[in-house]
């Protein structure tokens, strides 16, 4: 069996700061490719592992999965990539043979989702163990908290070699999930109204994909007033905060207030995206939406054993209540996209990096996350 060392940022237990620390890491086995990782975000969906609140969590485990970096090696049967090849890690693979990539009718490929759940590689077990030989899990089949990772070929975009890691890392996961959820996954049209709940590194980029299909309202909703200024820099034109509303009134009815017209009595917006987790928000983000077609696109991940609930009449008045991982994005084949629009600059990205730092310090990513003091946190290599 062949070693290496490498360096990452493990998380021993939940709800405990992640520890830097040396691992071993086994080299690719058939089907795998050895991936030096140069710059990874930090996603809230990292810090709800981290915290204990996602029922797939498993410890000890190497969390991350907005990577970036370079092929080094690959394993015997890869055939799309080389050492050299720049790639994004992809925690949604797109193996293009699978009964899902095959309906074309889903991003959500089914080749590795059971063995990635659990923390482990394609063959059930973990190419990262301590120096003492003890297992440590894998996590949405990335692991970019380290510099260097193993993944399944299928789960790696292959992308253009002029672009920056430290930028484009964030294209695999916040910013494809934002403009994909608008794009893709409602289908939003020139001239549209729409609500986006929570304005951090996700809902940023809903609001900038709105802007790109054409959206004429675009209301954002947080509790924190700091999201503000970066929110309107990307397109927003209305701005709600649930703790400044007016005496006895609702989210959802400054919404429709903001929406109202003479000629529409019953207001609400066309679409609206959760990106906050909470499911009571998810629930505003419903019932803000129109009577008779309005869409509501869930995208916030919410702990383990929280449920949705509204009273069917909202449905049964036309409302569609969606949901939404990574925006239906197919990753080998839109991720490489992506990065061409972020290079010939119809897409922002750098504005929603606030901070940047090495491994040793990860643990300020999530301190500035809990504070809301910042949009997107990488970590370079
Ligand atoms: P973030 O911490 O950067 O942003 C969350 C924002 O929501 C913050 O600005 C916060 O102030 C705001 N907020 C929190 N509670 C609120 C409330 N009650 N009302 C209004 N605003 C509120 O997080 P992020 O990285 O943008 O992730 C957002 C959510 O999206 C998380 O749940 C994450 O797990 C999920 N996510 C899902 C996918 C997917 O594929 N479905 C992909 C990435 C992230
Ligand atoms: N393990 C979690 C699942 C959380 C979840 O829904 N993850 C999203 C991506 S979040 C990225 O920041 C996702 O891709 N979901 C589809 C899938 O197959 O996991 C839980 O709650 O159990
Ligand atoms: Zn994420």
């Amino acid at each position: 069996m062949k070693t290496m060392r490498t360096r990452a940022a493990v998380a021993l237990e939940a709800g405990k700061p992640l520890t830097v620390m040396d691992v071993n890491l086994e080299l690719p086995k058939a089907g795998e490719v050895l991936v030096e990782i140069k710059a990874t975000g930090v996603c809230h969906t990292d810090e709800y592992t981290r915290s204990g609140a996602d029922s797939e969590g498993v410890f000890p485990s190497i969390l991350g999965h907005e990577g970036a970096g370079i092929v080094l090696q690959v394993g015997e049967g890869v055939t799309t990539l080389k050492p050299g090849d720049h790639v994004i890690p992809l925690y949604t693979p797109e193996c293009r043979e699978c009964y899902a990539c095959t309906s074309g009718k889903t991003n959500l490929c089914t080749a590795i989702r059971g063995t990635q759940g659990k923390g482990l590689m394609p063959d059930g077990t973990s190419r990262f163990s301590m120096l003492d030989g003890t297992p440590i899990f894998h996590y949405m089949g990335c692991s970019t908290f380290a510099n260097h990772t193993v993944m399944p070929e299928i789960a790696l975009a292959k992308v253009r070699e002029d672009a920056p890691f430290e930028s484009i890392c964030y294209i695999g996961c916040g910013v494809t999930t934002g403009i994909g959820a608008v794009i893709n996954t409602a289908g939003v049209e020139i001239g549209s109204t729409a609500a986006v709940f929570g304005l951090g590194g996700i809902g940023l980029n809903v609001i900038q994909g709105l802007r790109m299909a054409g959206a004429d309202i675009i209301i954002g909703v947080d509790l924190n007033e700091n999201k503000r200024e970066m929110a309107e820099k990307f397109g927003m034109t209305h701005f709600v905060n649930p703790k400044d509303l007016k005496a006895g009134q609702t989210v959802v009815e400054a919404i429709i207030e903001i929406t109202k017209t003479e000629k529409d009595e019953f207001g609400g917006v066309d679409y609206s995206f959760d990106a906050t987790g909470n499911v009571q928000v998810m629930r505003d983000a419903l019932e803000c939406s129109h009577r008779g077609w309005g869409v509501s696109v869930i995208i916030g991940v919410a702990p383990a054993g929280a449920e949705i609930s509204t009273r069917p009449f909202q449905l049964v008045t036309g409302r569609v209540w969606k949901g939404t991982a990574f925006g239906g994005a197919k990753g080998r084949t839109d991720v490489p996209k992506f990065v061409d629009w972020y290079m010939d600059k119809k897409i922002e990205i750098d504005s929603m990096i606030t901070h940047t730092m090495p491994l040793d310090d990860i643990n300020d990513a999530f301190d500035l996350m809990h504070k809301g003091e910042s949009i997107r946190a990488v970590v370079t290599f």
